[in-house]
């Protein structure tokens, strides 16, 4: 089935000040290097490609207590909620490349703004919801989540640089998928908030069949809602997707990865994407082809790209 949109608008987001390394801001040119613009054009979707957003720097960006380059991050996203609000209201499925996770609170953000009932499948290893306070490390890539949610509003102070942001979505319109690097604080807030999180252990103990069915039927039991599918690559397993961040042993393989897509796809109800946390400094160059393969095989499904094979509405099949 073809989603509710009939065009894709593609955004890169060359950001990399959620964490340390340097690299995740090359994600959109080896993703498109690849061939990923040319392969969606395949299937039944126009393709508007938005280029790159421009990222200011931002020299001095001091740490706002434990959070580093809090203004470049919220610089970034406010600009990122600008650009993601005017493409999902012009309908089409909006695609973003990123960067690295933190970029989650500017697309989220301004995918709301057009599609206010959104609910969000968070695809990762790591749960992403610390907050500035409960983060061991200080990276904006592990707390969108925690910017974004009404309910973790009064457990931290407003961050330097996020004045524009306000929180958009509950806590229960999220649901994980591939989680097997979670904080204490991070488990804390999915225990008492009783966020739906399949970890690897769930997709062991399940399969990953029964795992989309269940994940999606409690995110939205009547399933009406725009979907936000905020896929970070290091869900998959890294051999893999090896040119990442943050590996983690243990995570989805390539067909658990691909029926992820397929069934979010078979909703219909994709209104957002977001793809992070490659990073092409990272492993050989024998790795940035794996990474980069395996991701666009991954983002393709999305678009309906069926493995039993396909043809676009728009084939005629040869005849004498
Ligand atoms: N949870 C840890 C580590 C982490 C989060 N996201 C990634 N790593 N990629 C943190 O820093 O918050
Ligand atoms: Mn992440
Ligand atoms: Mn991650």
């Amino acid at each position: 089935p073809r989603q509710a949109r009939s065009k894709v608008g593609i955004l890169g987001i060359p950001f990399s000040k959620g964490q340390p390394k340097g690299g995740a801001e090359m994600g959109p040119e080896i993703l498109r290097r690849a061939g990923l613009v040319s392969r969606i054009k395949r299937f039944d979707y126009q393709v508007v490609d938005h280029g790159d957003i421009e990222i200011e720097s931002i020299p001095g960006d001091k740490p706002d207590g434990n959070v580093k380059n809090p203004r470049s991050v919220g610089r970034a996203n406010k600009k990122i909620s600008d650009k993601v609000a005017s493409i999902v209201k012009s309908k089409e499925l909006c695609l973003n490349l990123g960067g690295d996770h933190s970029i989650a609170i500017g697309s989220i953000h301004g995918h709301c703004r057009a599609e206010p009932g959104l609910v969000v499948v968070w695809v990762d290893a790591h749960a992403d919801i610390n907050t500035p306070l409960s983060s061991p490390s200080g990276n904006m890539h592990g707390m969108p989540l925690s910017l974004l949610v009404k309910e973790l509003a009064d457990r931290f102070s407003p961050v330097e640089g996020f004045d524009w942001c306000k929180p958009c979505i509950h806590v229960r319109d999220i649901v994980y998928i591939g989680l097997r690097d979670v904080d204490e604080g991070e488990r804390w807030i999915i225990d008492q908030f009783g966020i739906p999180a399949y970890s690897m252990q769930e997709i062991d103990k399940m399969g990953i069949k029964e795992v989309m069915h269940h994940a999606l039927k409690n995110l939205d039991p009547n399933g009406t809602r725009p979907i936000h599918l905020s896929f970070d690559v290091d869900g998959l397993d890294p051999t893999i997707t090896p040119s990442t961040g943050t590996p983690v042993l243990g995570g989805l393989n390539i067909r658990e990865g691909q029926y992820i897509m397929e069934e979010l796809a078979n909703t219909g109800r994709l209104s957002a994407i977001d793809i992070v946390e490659v990073n092409p400094l990272l492993g050989s160059e024998k790795d940035n082809m794996v990474t980069a393969e395996t991701t666009i095989s991954v983002i393709e499904k999305c678009f309906g790209s069926k493995r039993g094979g396909y043809y676009p509405a728009s084939y005629v099949f040869p005849s004498l």
